[in-house]
């Protein structure tokens, strides 16, 4: 007989809140994800019986501890750093880092928590942590990111295996930071094993892990215009942020035949209306990752396309939104904007880009909309299969590596709409299709193993 009777969402969440104050992201993503998953256990005992939405959403543990490096000038600097291990109930705990100066624990557990749905969702053996630090690699020296990278890694080691929990990239962090604290583990551990992912080709690392997030992304879009009998072809598209998942993204829709007219940083974005050429995404890709620069430059090499400081791309008429900066840079106002200007599809390539009252909107207008979990899967997917062939001890041909990666992001999106029909077979729910489609696999698994 059952112990407990089912708790109401609103109940739930008051308890949430209270037992996580301040926390207003990681309030954001539990909210949003269990919401759907509320409904679907309504009539199934079990899970309320066993308590599992209080302990998916209690992170098995939270890690913090001081970082201290020294800065060119000989100056002492202190930083924090976190790991968060949300659940590691269907596999090795999994998920990036992130170097960024408004990271904060409430972010962290939010990224965490969407990790482990996410992760489900690949159909790898990957449970969902997430780490990183407030440390700002913006305008330090190579040698700066170095010694706070050995610095953060001496602290991490202990918590990471690669059997237990291994790190990735995510904002801030790509290829020369995983560089940097894969060295240091190496030289404290003395294992050279795929306690990374993400890493150089060279040291372990898969080919196509660089592009996976940003291609995946585009993949997913393309899957759920296809449902609709549509394409990329000719479509004007919007993309926000420049860095890694931004760059190829945009790689991938040109050679789809899309137009992207932008691109962006936390200072403003460029509009384009001639389209980003893959000639000028080379250029991007060389200021962004080799010259360390601000978008606004491109102005200045490709006539016809204007600056605009301060403000986020979605006020340009498109036809596709693919979101890839940040989390919450999609307010309630520029979801109408979109929705007025003609925006039919949008793919988040970002985790968590879009407030809850903007994919409401999204929602009710029926639009095309692919939540973080499952349209930003493609990388850490690739990760998984990096841990693979770690495992093995062999890397496999970019045309398998290809291969997989569209696979599973078309996988995914039959898991949504599996989860996620509606009365209108022509309007498939993609939140409650990813957040239930996700949970599911967890949620049995933490059942097998009785109270723990
Ligand atoms: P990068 O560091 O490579 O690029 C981040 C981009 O977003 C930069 O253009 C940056 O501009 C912009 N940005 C960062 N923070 C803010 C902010 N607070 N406001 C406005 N713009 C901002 O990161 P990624 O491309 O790897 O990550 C982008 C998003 O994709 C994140 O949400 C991340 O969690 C998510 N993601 C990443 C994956 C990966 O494999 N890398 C996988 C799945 C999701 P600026 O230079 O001014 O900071
Ligand atoms: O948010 C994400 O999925 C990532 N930053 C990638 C995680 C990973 O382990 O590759």
């Amino acid at each position: 007989m059952s112990k407990y009777t089912a708790e109401s969402h609103y109940d739930f969440m008051n308890d949430l809140v209270r037992r996580n104050p301040g926390q207003i992201e990681f309030h954001q993503a539990v909210y949003e994800v269990t919401k759907p998953i509320f409904d679907y256990i309504q009539d199934k005992p079990a899970y309320h019986e066993y308590r599992i939405m209080r302990r998916i959403t209690e992170p098995d543990r939270v890690m913090s501890f001081r970082v201290c490096w020294e800065n060119d000038a000989g100056e002492v600097c202190v930083n924090r750093g976190w790991r968060v291990q949300n659940n590691n109930a269907i596999g090795p705990y999994k998920g990036g880092l992130r170097f960024h100066p408004s990271v904060n624990e409430s972010i962290l557990k939010f990224l965490a928590f969407e990790q482990t749905f996410k992760n489900s969702l690949t159909g790898l053996p990957m449970g969902g942590g997430k780490g990183g630090s407030d440390f700002d690699p913006k305008g330090k020296s190579d040698h700066e990111v170095m010694r706070f990278c050995q610095a953060f890694m001496t602290e991490l080691y202990r918590h990471i295996g690669d059997d237990i929990d291994v790190p990735a990239g995510d904002i801030g962090v790509g290829a020369r930071e995983i560089g940097y604290m894969f060295g240091q583990w190496k030289r404290i551990t003395r294992r050279h094993n795929g306690v990374f992912t993400g890493k150089g080709l060279e040291y372990g690392g898969s080919l196509l892990r660089p592009e996976a997030t940003g291609y995946g992304a585009t993949y997913f879009m393309q899957s759920m215009l296809a449902h609709r009998q549509d394409g990329i072809e000719k479509k004007i598209c919007l993309v926000s942020g420049s860095g890694n998942v931004a760059q190829f993204a945009v790689e991938k829709i040109v050679q789809l035949g899309g137009k992207v007219v932008t691109l962006s940083d936390s200072d403003g974005f460029i509009y384009d209306p001639a389209g980003i050429t893959l000639e000028k995404l080379e250029w991007v890709k060389d200021l962004k990752n080799e010259r360390r620069g601000r978008i606004a430059e491109y102005v200045d090499h490709f006539s016809g396309s204007e600056y605009i400081p301060g403000l986020r791309p979605w006020r340009v008429p498109c036809h596709l939104a693919f979101p890839c900066a940040t989390q919450n840079e999609i307010l309630l106002e520029d979801a109408k904007m979109l929705l007025a200007n003609g925006c039919i599809g949008v793919s988040e390539g970002a985790n968590m880009p879009t407030v809850i009252e903007g994919i409401d909107a999204f929602l009710a207008a029926k639009i095309l909309f692919g939540p973080g979990k499952a349209a930003n899967a493609g990388g850490v997917a690739v990760s998984g299969l990096e841990m693979s062939q770690n495992s093995a001890k062999m890397s496999w041909k970019e045309e398998d590596l290809q291969r997989l990666l569209f696979d599973i992001m078309t996988g995914i999106h039959t898991s949504c709409v599996e989860y996620g029909r509606t009365e209108d077979p022509r309007f498939i729910d993609y939140v409650r299709g990813a957040n239930v489609g996700g949970f599911v696999k967890v949620a049995d698994a933490m059942l097998a193993y009785g109270v723990v």
